[in-house]
C-alpha cells in the first residue's frame, strides 16, 4: 500500500507490463488484435477501418485512436496518478481511491471527442464504513482543461454515486463545464460490492453516461453540449470520492484535435 509521493515503492511492486498477446475478454482474439479488447463477442463492424469496432469506437465514421489499459498487477501505464488516495495492487487489478479523500487517474490527451469504458468493482466506501460522508462517487471527466487539486475546471463529467439520504440512493449526476445539470436518474441497490462498467462518451454535441452493473438494469442519461463549448478539448480523468474501487481495465477511444 502506498500514497501519492511514494512512486518509488509502487515502481518496485510493479510486475512486467502484460503483453498484447493476452486475451483479457476471453473471446479468442489477443488484446493487440482485438477491435474491443474488453468486450467479448463484439460486432466486427468497422466502417472507418481504424481497427476499433463500432461497439467501442467513439465515432465509427471518423478514424479514432484506441488505448486499452489492462490494469494487471496495478499497472496504470501512462495514466497519471493524482490525489491523496491509496493505490494498492489487488490480484490482477488496482484498488483506487480512499474513503477519506479524492483520488484521480488522468489521461493527458487533447481531445473533445472521447469514449471511456471502465471495468470496476466498488469496494470500501465512507457511507458503509461509517466515515461520515454524505455521498460517495466514482466520476469520469472529459474535456476538463485543468483538473486542479481544488476541483476547479472539472469540465464535462458524470458521476455514479450514492446518497443514503434519498429513497433511491443510487444516482447518475452530470456536470457541463463544471456546472450542475438537473438530469439525475436514480436507482436502488448498494454502492459497495457492485461489479460493472461505466461508459462515458463526450462528443462536441452531447455527453452521455451509462452504468451497467450486475443484477440491475442499465442506468443511462446525458445532455446536449452548449454550442459555445463545442470546440473545447482537454484531458480525461477517473476519480473516486470517499470510495475505493477495484479498477480492472480502462478503454479510451478518442480523436486527436
Ligand atoms: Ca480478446
Ligand atoms: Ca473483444
Ligand atoms: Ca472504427
Ligand atoms: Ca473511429
Amino acid at each position: 500500500m502506498w500514497s501519492a509521493g511514494c512512486d518509488q515503492v509502487f515502481q518496485l511492486e510493479r510486475p512486467p507490463t502484460p503483453p498484447v498477446s493476452e486475451d483479457d475478454d476471453g473471446d479468442g482474439v489477443m488484446n493487440g488484435e482485438d477491435p474491443c479488447p474488453h468486450i467479448a463477442g463484439e460486432s466486427r463492424t468497422d466502417v472507418d477501418q481504424d481497427g476499433i469496432s463500432a461497439d467501442c469506437d467513439v465515432d465509427d465514421a471518423v478514424p479514432s485512436i484506441g488505448r486499452y489499459v489492462s490494469i494487471r498487477g496495478g499497472d496504470t501505464e501512462d495514466l497519471v496518478r493524482a490525489g491523496d488516495g491509496i493505490y494498492r495492487i489487488d490480484g490482477d487489478g488496482i484498488l483506487l481511491g480512499s474513503v477519506q479523500n479524492m483520488t484521480s487517474l488522468i489521461l493527458p490527451i487533447d481531445s473533445g471527442t472521447v469514449l471511456v469504458d471502465l471495468g470496476v468493482t466498488t469496494m470500501d466506501n465512507a457511507i458503509e464504513d461509517g466515515e461520515g460522508a454524505s455521498y460517495v462517487e466514482l466520476g469520469v471527466f472529459s474535456v476538463h482543461r485543468a483538473f486542479t487539486p481544488d476541483h476547479e475546471m472539472r469540465g464535462d463529467n458524470c458521476f455514479v454515486g450514492r446518497d443514503n439520504a434519498m429513497p433511491e440512493p443510487g444516482y447518475l449526476e452530470f456536470n457541463e463545464d463544471n456546472d450542475w445539470i438537473p438530469t439525475r436518474p436514480r436507482f436502488r441497490g448498494p454502492i459497495g460490492g457492485m461489479t460493472g462498467v461505466v461508459r462515458h462518451v463526450r462528443t462536441p454535441n452531447r455527453v452521455t453516461c451509462r452504468w451497467s452493473a450486475e443484477g440491475m438494469e442499465d442506468v443511462a442519461a446525458g445532455f446536449d453540449v452548449d454550442p459555445v463549448l463545442r470546440a473545447t478539448t482537454g484531458k480525461v480523468a477517473i476519480t473516486t470520492d470517499h470510495l475505493r474501487v477495484r479498477l480492472d481495465y480502462a478503454w479510451f477511444s478518442y480523436q486527436e484535435r
